[in-house]
């Protein structure tokens, strides 16, 4: 059985979302954030004090975007999983690891110095700088977007759901109000999926059967 350290929204959303498309059997961990420090037994099973942290058998994995390229791999073949031997092998993998390198990143910038560093301490200039940087590399997509559904393979892939947690996350910040047209039509369509809808509901169901707030961090919050 595979069981998924979890905080709500975070990013351990990502390996949720994967395992909720393929459906496989899963037990969910649910932590309070940060879990670094409010968790602190938690350090035991993951030292770096991070969400995700899955485990498969004694197996353990901590890197969100290698968690569902491995779930695609192992578990969803021709579906979430993009194989070496078909033309798009190239464009997944890229998209799969932008959506934690290249998206994720800036974010995590905006959210340290507009919400976790104490007042004294915040860097408007810096989260608004962060913003736009992000929203400059999401603008990218723009053009691919506007001429397909999903990022590559003419299907829905794990790399939808690496890209698509940046859009959940951009949401939490306040900055899904200045997506460009077809990005916005594409965080839509991932919303809409039975994949996407069951993994929201089963992380507010696994929070209130474990106490853990139901609601993201209010530092995850846009306010
Ligand atoms: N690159 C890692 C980053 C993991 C990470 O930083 N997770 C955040 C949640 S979104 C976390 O646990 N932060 C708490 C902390 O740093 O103490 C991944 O993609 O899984």
């Amino acid at each position: 059985m595979i069981t998924l350290h979890h905080c709500v929204s975070a990013r351990s959303f990502r390996p949720l979302w994967a395992l909720e498309e393929i459906g496989l059997p899963y037990h969910l961990e649910m932590l309070p954030f940060p879990p670094r420090m409010m968790a602190r037994p938690f350090l035991d099973i993951n030292p770096l004090g991070t969400v995700p942290a899955l485990f498969d058998g004694p197996m353990r994995m901590t890197e969100s975007a290698a968690i569902c390229q491995f779930l695609a791999a192992r578990f969803s073949p021709g579906a979430l999983d993009v194989g070496v031997d078909e033309p798009d092998f190239g464009p997944y993998l890229n998209y799969l690891h932008f959506g934690e390198a290249t998206l994720t990143f800036p974010q995590t910038l905006v959210l340290r110095y507009s919400r976790f560093e104490p007042p004294e301490r915040r860097q408007p200039q810096v989260a608004s700088d962060y913003a736009k940087w992000f929203l400059a590399r999401l603008r990218t997509l723009e053009p691919l977007l506007a001429e397909q559904e999903y990022l590559c393979a003419k299907r829905f892939t794990a790399a939808d759901i690496s890209v698509g947690y940046a859009l959940l996350l951009a949401q939490h910040l306040g900055l899904n109000e200045r997506f460009t047209p077809s990005v916005l039509a594409y965080w839509q369509r991932l919303q809409d999926r039975d994949g996407f809808k069951r993994a929201m509901a089963a992380q507010k169901q696994a929070a209130v059967d474990q106490g853990v707030p139901t609601v993201p961090s209010p530092d995850l919050v846009a306010t």
